[in-house]
């Protein structure tokens, strides 16, 4: 890509913005953890009395339905509409839609009364988004044909006017018009539970920092994955509790130039 993407990551330390979190009762440490390790300031509020005032505040907000129930998503609402009035980017991550009729239902209607900047997803979720069931088992997406996630990630862009980053093996990147692929990651991802959610809150953390969100995402996405990388050849060979730990630290410890020379970002 021909912008500096790698230039991101110190705007996200510099400025160290803070993201508000609606997210699942898995991930709220790691996430949180994740989020101060990168740079990011992370805070975690789901009173419906209080979430408006936080988004507000917040230079993101991230609205995870990973265990969802009836007034979590109200609070999402609330949440989402005050981001809106004030201009604060809304990424959404659809954990588990198309394995339940509820998650489906109440992710539509999250996606009908907010409009959100990002949403980030694995195979099966996005798929879910439009329509196509059956590409997921519980919160993890199944297989399917390369060829096809393009056009599902595009599709689900177009129809809900916001940039997708479709995430897994390759992790696909669209406004449902510009198409990018990053290859960076690691299979050790797939071992520890929420490092798609952190992923999305991480999303948030790139886009407070840089309007072209499309960018935001790919760099985002781009980075986490070369910490994943870096992290992976210190766990040799140990297992995903050391590297849950080594990737935090690398998330720390990623440099301009670990992004340069590793990240692997290809325009469709
Ligand atoms: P799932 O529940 O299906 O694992 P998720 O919400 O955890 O989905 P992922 O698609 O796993 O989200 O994405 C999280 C991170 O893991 C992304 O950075 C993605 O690139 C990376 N990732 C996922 N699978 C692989 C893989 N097989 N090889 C390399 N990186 C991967
Ligand atoms: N169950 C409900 S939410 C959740 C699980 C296991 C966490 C999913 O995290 P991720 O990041 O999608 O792997
Ligand atoms: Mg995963
Ligand atoms: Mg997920």
């Amino acid at each position: 890509m021909n912008q500096d993407w790698y230039k991101l990551l110190p705007r996200v330390r510099n400025e160290q913005p803070l993201v508000h979190n609606i997210t699942n009762v898995v991930v709220t440490s790691f996430t949180a953890n994740g989020l101060l390790a990168l740079g990011a300031s992370p805070v975690m509020a789901y009173a419906r009395e209080e979430v408006a005032d936080m988004a507000r505040l917040a230079r993101a907000v991230v609205l995870n339905i990973g265990t969802l129930d009836h007034t979590v998503v109200d609070a999402m609402i609330i949440a989402g509409k005050s981001a809106n009035q004030q201009g604060v980017p809304v990424i959404f991550d659809p954990v588990g839609v198309g394995s339940t009729a509820f998650r489906l239902e109440m992710a539509r209607k999250i996606l009908s009364e907010v409009k959100v900047s990002v949403i980030r997803g694995n195979a099966g979720e996005i798929a879910g988004l439009i329509g196509k069931t059956g590409m997921t088992r519980g919160v993890d997406a199944l297989e399917q044909e390369a060829g096809n996630l393009v056009e599902t990630a595009a599709t689900c862009a177009r129809q809900y006017r916001t940039i997708v980053a479709m995430t897994g093996k390759e992790d696909i990147l669209t406004d449902g018009v510009t198409h990018y692929m990053v290859q960076n990651g690691h299979p050790m991802l797939t071992k520890v539970t929420g490092t798609g959610c952190l992923l999305s809150s991480v999303l948030g953390a790139f886009v407070a920092v840089e309007e072209n969100h499309l960018l935001a995402a790919v760099s985002g996405v781009a980075s986490y994955g070369v910490a994943a990388e870096l992290a992976a050849r210190k766990t040799g060979e140990k297992g995903p509790g050391h590297f849950q730990i080594l990737f935090l630290d690398q998330l720390y410890r990623l440099s301009e130039e670990d992004l340069s020379s590793l990240g692997r970002i290809q325009k469709l």
